[in-house]
């Protein structure tokens, strides 16, 4: 059968040639930041990988193909376009019927996987939301990260999520969480949750470490890099609790269900906090997509002195 992805020239280049890759994401950007900066964002997001000797391969889903590394248009076109937010069982629906979609965290490492795309940025993952004893909302990005064998770097999970169910339920799902340089799991907008976790890391290289020990056990799990905002940059905690349980509030008022969620919690937060808190998300998402690079380059050498060795 013919693959149904398309690998962009420079990603597929790239990946023969073992440089390093980062995938990205695009919900971030058609559903998590307001236009017009969410194209300025994609496309800086890019430009940071590119100045680093990285290659961006930002995912997405256009006119029913799955699309790993995108070019300037297929850029533009999740930006300005009106796509349906995709997780990974849209991703058959949009194929067939070949619409366009922006994927998710979890369709996007799905894809990744797929492609041999080892390394991927994000802002913060989804997650278990407050409530789900009673509502089941638990994102698709906890069971997909269980199977695709990528290393996400996230700010953690955002504090309108319920922090230490996530982590309880990525437990079960037996995904490693590493801290970077850290054993306090962030809160996105915040450097600290307070939610103690098991283990930190210190480098790149330890962590292109862990993921050649998964590889040589076979276990076929993603591995999640918690990657706290320096304390200087994230949101004034006063502000960001009082606008937090605003946002909760409304949308519990507006009955906001389902996959909507997290989209208009996002939004009215950064009406609610007069954009201070896009601000924020945007280093967020630069912090990472940094971090990652890093990791990739890591990866790629380490790729490199083993395939020498074997030679
Ligand atoms: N984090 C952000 N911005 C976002 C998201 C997460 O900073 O836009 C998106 C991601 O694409 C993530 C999705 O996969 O929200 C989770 O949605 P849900 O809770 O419906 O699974
Ligand atoms: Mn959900």
């Amino acid at each position: 059968m013919p693959s149904p992805f398309v690998i962009s020239a420079a990603v597929s280049d790239a990946l023969n040639a073992g440089s390093p890759v980062v995938a990205l994401e695009s919900t971030i950007i058609s559903h998590g930041l307001p236009r017009p900066r969410n194209l300025e964002a994609a496309q800086e997001f890019e430009e940071i990988l590119l100045s680093a000797g990285v290659t961006p391969a930002t995912i997405a889903v256009l006119d029913g193909v799955p699309q790993i590394g995108l070019d300037a248009d297929g850029v533009a076109r999740i930006a300005n376009e009106d796509m349906v937010k995709a997780s990974v069982r849209d991703l058959p629906i949009l194929m067939a019927k070949k619409v366009s979609g922006a994927t998710t965290v979890a369709a996007t490492a799905y894809l990744a996987g797929k492609a041999g795309v080892r390394v991927f940025a994000t802002g913060g993952l989804g997650g278990v939301h407050r409530g789900a004893n009673v509502t089941f909302d638990e994102s698709a990005d906890l069971s997909s990260l269980a199977i695709a064998g990528v290393t996400v770097v996230a700010a953690g999970v955002k504090s309108v999520l319920d922090i230490a169910g996530t982590l309880e339920r990525l437990e079960t799902l037996s995904v490693p969480v590493v801290g970077y340089r850290t054993t306090n799991f962030p809160s996105f907008w915040l450097t600290e949750s307070g939610e103690q976790i098991d283990w930190s890391v210190d480098s790149p290289a330890e962590i292109a470490d862990v993921m050649a020990s998964q590889d040589q056990l076979g276990h076929g799990q993603g591995i999640i890099v918690a990657n706290p905002l320096p304390p200087e940059l994230q949101w004034e905690p006063d502000e960001h609790d009082a606008v937090l349980l605003e946002a909760l509030a409304e949308a519990d008022a507006r009955g906001i269900r389902g996959k909507a969620v997290t989209p208009f919690l996002l939004s009215y937060i950064v009406g609610a906090s007069g954009g201070r808190s896009l601000e924020v998300n945007l280093d967020i998402a630069r912090n990472n997509v940094r971090l990652a690079g890093q990791i990739a380059t890591a990866w790629s050498a380490l790729a490199s002195n083993s395939a020498a060795h074997r030679a």
